[in-house]
């Protein structure tokens, strides 16, 4: 930042600021990551100076060429990573995927059914506040009372009455595995389409940690920042007979020109997770969640579901008496960075909620393992047990500095093999 900080100081202190936040801090948001030097050089290079309207061989503006390259290279290594036939890697965020997908096959008032938000679900899968609950008619499934699981008997039920045109699964809050292939299944039933959302769980279907839908259900969509580690942005990946209106619905339907220098931050993010220790990696996100969700049940916590099967726990704060957002205000002050979040049976307001997420994704790319996390969740325990004693809340912030600091803020990724 030498540069910067001789002509813009006051942002390039800002981004300092921002550093040592990072640095000194706990980064458990269940979507957040950090990302590699790689990508970090990609997304911040002069990639980002051309427009490149189109697809590669077919843009509307000249001087392309070197952006045709790398837009061809990341939509292969998209390809090869999942298995997939077709992959679009235009999309600026998630949200404008999933869009583009029911743009594609959807008209006005078409039935969507997807996981309702406040059980899990996500904004783009039909909220009543977004522009696809404002277009499409929604019929929410949610999780089941007792188990706080997906109860596929009763989707397919809800199907059979419902009808719906495409059938959403994927989640932003949920602990626990999806059968994409129960979901297919159910949607072919009913004559229906299906798409995955896998946005969080991208790094853990692309390394057999988690079933993938690719290859099984029409569109898979996800972002490539949260378990994927890339840059922030967007992605499509479906079979060829689907291709055309899928780049269609992106380009011209929803969006102009592509983020060059975030398609070429994908690029690197991709060929990253091709690497064994990308495996490695995930394996180490799930084992570090589980350790969390270990020590918060012997705490005497409660665990949405019971526990975990992924890179997330969503603790149900009620027997503690507290809401998600005096947790997450706590915490914070300790230096750990979570998320109030809404759980099943939700009585209160998003912007209060009665639940937590905790994610390992940002922590495990620090090189955090086991020893961390039952640090990590003892720390997390004590402050939601005696929420307002500041006392044990500066002891904690100087405890989570010296631990955070102790460990590189860039993930370690091996030198490309240039054998
Ligand atoms: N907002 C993201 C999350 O935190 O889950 C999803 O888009």
């Amino acid at each position: 930042m030498s540069y910067l900080a001789d002509h813009d100081p006051e942002i390039a202190e800002i981004i300092e600021q921002e550093r040592l936040r990072q640095i000194n801090g706990l980064e458990l948001i269940a979507s957040e990551n950090v990302v590699s030097k790689g990508v970090l050089e990609a997304v911040g290079s002069i990639m980002t100076n051309k427009y490149a309207e189109g697809y590669p061989g077919k843009r509307y503006y000249g001087g392309c060429q070197f952006h045709d390259i790398v837009e061809n290279i990341a939509r292969d290594r998209l390809c090869e990573l999942f298995g997939a036939e077709h992959a679009n890697v235009q999309p600026h965020s998630g949200s404008q995927a999933n869009q583009a997908v029911y743009m594609a096959y959807l008209k006005h008032r078409d039935v969507i059914m997807s996981q309702d938000l406040a059980q899990g679900g996500h904004l783009s899968h039909g909220s009543p506040v977004n522009i696809t609950g404002k277009w499409y008619t929604i019929s929410h499934y949610g999780v089941d009372s007792k188990t706080e699981m997906l109860d596929y008997g009763a989707i397919e039920e809800q199907a059979r009455k419902e009808k719906p045109k495409l059938i959403v699964c994927g989640a932003s809050a949920y602990p626990r595995e999806i059968d994409f292939k129960a979901f297919q299944e159910i949607a072919e039933s009913v004559g229906a389409l299906c798409m995955a959302d896998i946005a969080h769980i991208a790094g853990l279907c692309a390394t057999g940690l988690h079933n993938s839908p690719v290859g099984i259900v029409n569109f898979t969509t996800t972002t490539t920042h949260k378990t994927l580690r890339g840059p922030r942005g967007g992605a499509i990946m479906c079979n060829e007979e689907y291709a055309a209106d899928i780049d269609r619905s992106i380009f011209p339907g929803m969006q102009g020109g592509p983020l060059m220098h975030i398609i070429t931050g994908k690029a690197v993010c991709f060929r990253e997770a091709m690497h064994p220790s990308f495996t490695d990696y995930c394996r180490q996100i799930v084992k570090n969640s589980q350790t969390l969700a270990e020590v918060f049940l012997d705490e005497g916590l409660d665990l949405v579901s019971g526990g975990t099967d992924n890179h997330l726990i969503l603790l149900d704060l009620t027997s503690q008496g507290i809401t998600g957002l005096e947790a997450e205000q706590a915490l914070e002050k300790a230096n750990i960075t979570v998320n109030k979040n809404t759980i099943p049976r939700e009585t209160r307001s998003p912007f209060v909620t009665s639940g937590l997420r905790v994610g390992t994704p940002a922590v495990t790319s620090r090189g955090m393992k086991e020893d961390e996390m039952r640090t990590i969740a003892g720390m997390i325990a004590d402050i939601l047990k005696d929420i307002d004693n500041d006392a044990v809340i500066r002891q904690i912030h100087a405890q989570v500095e010296a631990l955070a600091s102790s460990f590189p803020l860039y993930p370690e990724i091996p030198p490309a093999d240039l054998s």
